[in-house]
């Protein structure tokens, strides 16, 4: 018979802060699949590379496992609505789950540097929709502030029911590879997911499920990256516009996260992260966001450094959803629009424009 994932609550609840008897909204998130990419593997020089694709979650990015922790959180405490700063991803979550949760949703946005396709999930999901004049970090203080003095819920990461939610993202890896990775590459930007599987892992180890945690690495967009210069960046610029956070609220976590596992940041710049997001769509079949490419690429940088650890089997998350930001699939290598060719009906024409020789 068809088994339907019921969501991470109650697919890990013995190993979530939840019982039976709390309310639990949720749109199926989690259980997404991770993908060989034997393509990457050779690129890397390693044994294995698999790809947490979390574009497959319902709003197509990672933050539905820790929204539906949240928002069920916010609910039991008898929220009428969520609020949330966000560079679109977050957005589009908190909205929807908020609908499904019968809530009231308010997010804040930097103002012109969200993908349409978040902003078009956040309408679709009827959240009041604010654009701030300022980044991110404007965003999040914003809200911080709102819900601490108005009655809105604060859904961002630092809220510690976000990375409950997050960290069942290691678990799955586990339970799909049977051990944990050698190496765990993602991008970073505010900090809430490399602090969440650092939790994951670290539980797993302690419930000896696997020996050692993986070595955690963060890498950021060049132009927004506070971890890499040592301190916050007053002016984050990246087209990777998902990570353009200059002032990550999860700072020591992060921190600890690659002290503790032996792990590393690193940056790349937008052409490198653009090659990447190309790589992946062509060589994987995974098609994500530019964000979301990141954490391949700065492994595909130490590599060519020489500063790729050796290892064996690697794991990188991909973020979030190519549909999220399509805009970059349509240009190619030198930035120039691609426009599929017009093509009469015929079949010997078209046989012809694509080289075809008669059989
Ligand atoms: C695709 O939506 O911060 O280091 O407000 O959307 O946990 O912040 C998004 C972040 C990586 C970085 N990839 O994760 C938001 C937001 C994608 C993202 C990150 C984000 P964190």
């Amino acid at each position: 018979m068809a088994h339907q994932w019921r969501g991470v609550i109650r697919e890990y609840m013995d190993r979530l802060p939840f019982t039976k008897d709390d309310p639990v909204v949720t749109l199926g998130e989690g259980g997404t699949p991770l993908i060989e990419a034997p393509a990457l593997a050779r690129l890397l020089d390693v044994g294995s590379v698999h790809l947490k694709f979390e574009g497959m979650n319902p709003t197509g990015s990672f933050k539905d496992r820790g929204m539906t922790t949240a928002v069920s959180k916010a609910l039991g405490d008898g929220a009428k609505a969520v609020i949330a700063a966000s560079t679109g991803n977050t957005s589009a979550a908190a909205a929807a789950y908020a609908v499904k949760a019968g809530m009231q949703s308010v997010v804040l946005v930097p103002a012109g540097k969200i993908s349409w396709g978040k902003l078009s999930q956040a309408v679709a999901h009827k959240a009041q929709i604010l654009q701030v004049r300022g980044n991110f970090d404007d965003c999040l203080r914003l809200a911080r502030e709102l819900s601490e003095n108005y009655p809105v819920f604060l859904v961002n990461s630092v809220n510690p029911n976000r990375l409950q939610g997050q960290k069942t993202a290691a678990f799955e890896v586990v339970d799909v590879l049977g051990e944990a990775p050698d190496l765990h590459a993602m991008p970073l930007g505010n900090a809430g997911n490399i602090s969440a599987y650092h939790l994951g892992y670290r539980e797993e180890v302690a419930d000896q499920r696997i020996k050692k945690q993986p070595m955690l690495y963060g890498i950021q967009a060049a132009g927004s990256a506070p971890f890499i210069q040592g301190s916050p960046v007053a002016k984050p610029e990246t087209i990777a516009t998902a990570i353009r956070i200059g002032n990550p609220a999860s700072w020591d976590l992060a921190q600890e996260a690659k002290r503790d596992s032996g792990g590393g940041f690193g940056s790349v710049s937008d052409k490198e992260i653009l090659w990447m997001h190309r790589f992946l769509s062509q060589e994987a079949g995974v098609f994500v966001e530019p964000s979301s490419a990141t954490g391949a690429a700065g492994l595909y940088k130490l590599k060519q450094l020489g500063e790729l650890p050796k290892v064996d089997r690697i794991v990188v998350t991909v973020t979030g959803h190519g549909l999220k930001d399509p805009d970059w699939a349509l240009k190619d290598e030198n930035g120039r629009k691609i426009k599929p060719k017009k093509v009469p009906t015929s079949a010997s024409s078209v046989a012809e424009i694509l080289g075809l020789e008669r059989k």
